[in-house]
């Protein structure tokens, strides 16, 4: 009878031991579950469960709709989640620096040794809360789709669908903007409130948007940013083993970006099977929108936060 008490006080005791060891992070994507844009993060996950059995563990909540997508980058700060996959558009309002995050188009490893990193960790750490894991899709543009052709670059007349990643460009083009979650162009586009939308190259037919898109503009400008952050005083808690597996996966899912080459290949052939014709106005021209687009891009940073935006900028190159 004692033995058997002993047994199992023994069997509680190193049960709780164990578990106290390994930390369970809950993790929240800003991108649909499954999606091009969470894809990645959920294979990260995966990673992270496996080689980081009994020493770290997430515990994947999903997608929008387990959070909106605008709100993750604040409940990462709050720690109402503990790591999120989130564009750096989503969370401007508290920290405005990181609408310049799709002018960098340099590899992580470049930024890792020119300072550009930690400069961006550094603005995660004061603005956000957050520990700065590691950046996905650098090497993706994004482009604007139309349903009505336009002759030239001007969007005057027209309304599109914008985050802040397009809307200071569209507006330099003359066109009207208008701001929603990835989750709303569908219905936007159905109902013909919007005359088109920003996205990147890839990933438009994992929400059905090809049966609501007509053309897609060229040229292909900025580069997709999507980090993972980890709330800053959850990542400082972690012991140095812990730490050591999301920082490998971490490197692991950086590596990914090396699949996008083909993946954008193929969804150009996709796009253009399923139908989308192409808008384009030749070299001369398209140099002039992406230059515009780098500038206006670079000039709202730098408005809304001139010593940071200034510094990005002169490490980005751009
Ligand atoms: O929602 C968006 O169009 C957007 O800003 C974005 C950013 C990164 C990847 C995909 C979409």
């Amino acid at each position: 009878m004692r033995l058997a008490l002993f047994a199992a006080l023994a069997a509680g005791l190193f049960a709780t031991s164990s578990a106290a060891q390994e930390v369970t992070l809950k993790a929240v994507s800003s991108f649909a579950e499954k999606t091009q844009f969470s894809r990645n993060f959920e294979r990260f996950i995966d990673k992270v469960n496996t080689d980081g059995k009994g020493v770290v563990k997430i515990n994947y909540i999903g997608g929008p709709r387990a959070m909106p997508p605008f709100e993750v980058g604040n409940a990462v700060r709050t720690r109402v989640v503990d790591i999120a996959n989130v564009t750096g558009a989503f969370y401007t309002n508290l920290m405005p620096e990181a609408d310049g995050l799709k002018l960098i188009s340099k590899s992580q490893s470049e930024q890792r040794k020119d300072g550009t990193f930690a400069f961006i960790e550094q603005l995660h750490n004061q603005k956000l809360n957050a520990h700065y894991l590691a950046r996905q899709f650098h090497n993706v543009p994004f482009h604007i789709y139309l349903n009505k052709k336009i002759g030239k670059l001007d969007f005057t007349g027209l309304k599109i669908r914008v985050t802040p990643v397009y809307k200071d460009v569209v507006e330099a083009f003359g066109g009207t903007t208008v701001t929603t979650a990835p989750g709303e162009v569908y219905t936007a586009l159905e109902r013909g409130v919007v005359d088109g939308y920003g996205w990147p190259i890839t990933g438009i037919f994992d929400l059905g948007w090809e049966k609501v898109t007509k053309y897609r503009m060229e040229p292909p400008f900025y580069s997709v940013e999507v980090g993972v952050l980890v709330n800053l005083d959850v990542w400082k808690g972690l012991t140095d083993a812990q730490r050591k597996v999301l920082n490998d996966a971490a490197l692991w899912l950086e590596g990914l970006d090396s699949e996008n080459e083909a993946a954008i290949k193929a969804e150009r052939e996709k796009q253009a099977k399923a139908g989308i014709q192409t808008i384009e106005f030749g070299a001369a021209e398209d140099k002039i929108f992406r230059q515009k687009a780098n500038d206006v891009g670079w000039a709202s940073v730098i408005k809304r936060s001139p010593e940071n935006g200034a510094k990005l900028r002169k490490l980005s190159g751009n």
